[in-house]
């Protein structure tokens, strides 16, 4: 009987294609596992208990924090914090960054961004949701307390990336800059196993995801290009599908193993997008490159795009080549001033 590799055991195995490792790198994404089963665990069974819904609370985005959002916040929170490696985070449930101001933490290497329940508004429907982590060295001198500049760094200074999806089975999908890894749990051992070494995506694909209900504020290239997809065209496998859980993990994970592009453009309530950069698009952007796909604003990658506040937005496209190609064309050659 085969035994699938763990997650510590890859590690070990490609111990120099993780140039950050020593150890270090390791520990920090055992962390992740710890945090990503206890939420695991609360999220299949929210139904049961008074976990799901809203709390009454609002996040400095002004949406109302759901009860396991700031669950999961303050267990991947205590986690990074348990282990030693990482002297500060941000999270989309955070207003401002937190300082890990320990003996252990504040000597440590590296600073983590997450957004610890993206989708969460799903859970009481059942739809699949995800954690999203983005992992950079800090840049402020070691030590000290933990400065803006080691949290607003270029994307492309990510060190590692990825995602937990609380899907039809929970999977923990990461980058360290050497290609993308997926690992599957398995509840009745409690571990991660290897189920998708080296994710490619497809070149191109039939499947586009946005929230066609804002159509009427998208950008004309959007526009044109959501009217490219359902136009008929057998050369071209057109018209492609529509397909939107409405949640950025989901809708991406099933890109990345089928191909397809994901779009969250301007609209009129996100007059800059709605997607922020530095805790979802960043990490996915990380994976996405490593995975041979593309990820820009419409225009520009989104890893080059230098980060100005913490909880900013930007619009967001990612997806098969050929299809961003497509995409860039015409928000390109229908660029509004
Ligand atoms: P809309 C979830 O709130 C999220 O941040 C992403 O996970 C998801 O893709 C998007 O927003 C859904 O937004 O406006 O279509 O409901």
């Amino acid at each position: 009987m085969s035994i699938h590799k763990t997650l510590g055991e890859f590690i070990v195995e490609k111990q120099s294609d993780f140039p950050h490792a020593k150890g270090e790198l390791s520990a920090l994404l055992s962390a992740i596992k710890l945090a990503s089963k206890i939420v695991n665990r609360e999220i299949n069974k929210a139904g049961l208990v008074d976990i799901t819904g809203a709390s009454g609370i609002e996040n400095i985005q002004g949406e109302q924090q759901q009860k396991l959002d700031m669950f999961a916040n303050e267990v991947f929170k205590n986690a990074l914090m348990a282990r030693g490696e990482v002297c500060g985070i941000a999270s989309e449930e955070e207003d401002n960054y937190v300082f890990f101001d320990n003996q252990t933490s504040r000597n440590a290497n590296y600073i983590v961004l997450m957004d610890p329940l993206d989708g969460s508004s799903n859970i009481d429907v059942n739809v699949s949701v995800g954690t999203i982590f983005s992992i950079y060295r800090r840049v402020s001198p070691v030590g000290g307390p933990v400065q803006m500049e080691d949290f607003l760094q270029v994307g492309r200074d990510q060190v590692a990336a990825g995602y937990v999806i609380y899907g039809s089975s929970t999977m923990l999908v990461f980058t360290t800059g050497n290609g993308v890894h997926g690992f599957t749990y398995d509840p009745s051992i409690g571990g991660f196993f290897l189920s998708h070494e080296s994710l490619t995506i497809p070149k191109t694909g039939k499947i586009y995801s946005l929230n066609e209900g804002n159509y009427i504020k998208f950008p004309l290239g959007v526009k044109k290009y959501l009217k490219y997809c359902q136009e008929e065209d057998e050369s071209t496998n057109r018209p492609y599908t529509s397909r939107y859980i409405g949640s950025l993990v989901a809708d991406f994970h099933r890109n990345l193993l089928k191909g397809g592009i994901y779009i969250y453009p301007q609209t009129a309530q996100a007059p800059s997008g709605k997607l922020r950069l530095l805790y979802e698009c960043n990490p996915i952007a990380f994976l996405a490159e490593q995975a041979g796909a593309l990820a820009t604003d419409g225009y520009n990658p989104i890893l080059d795009l230098k980060p100005t506040e913490l909880h900013q937005r930007v619009p967001f496209f990612t997806g098969s080549p050929e299809m961003m190609e497509t995409a860039h064309h015409f928000m390109t050659k229908f660029k509004e001033s």
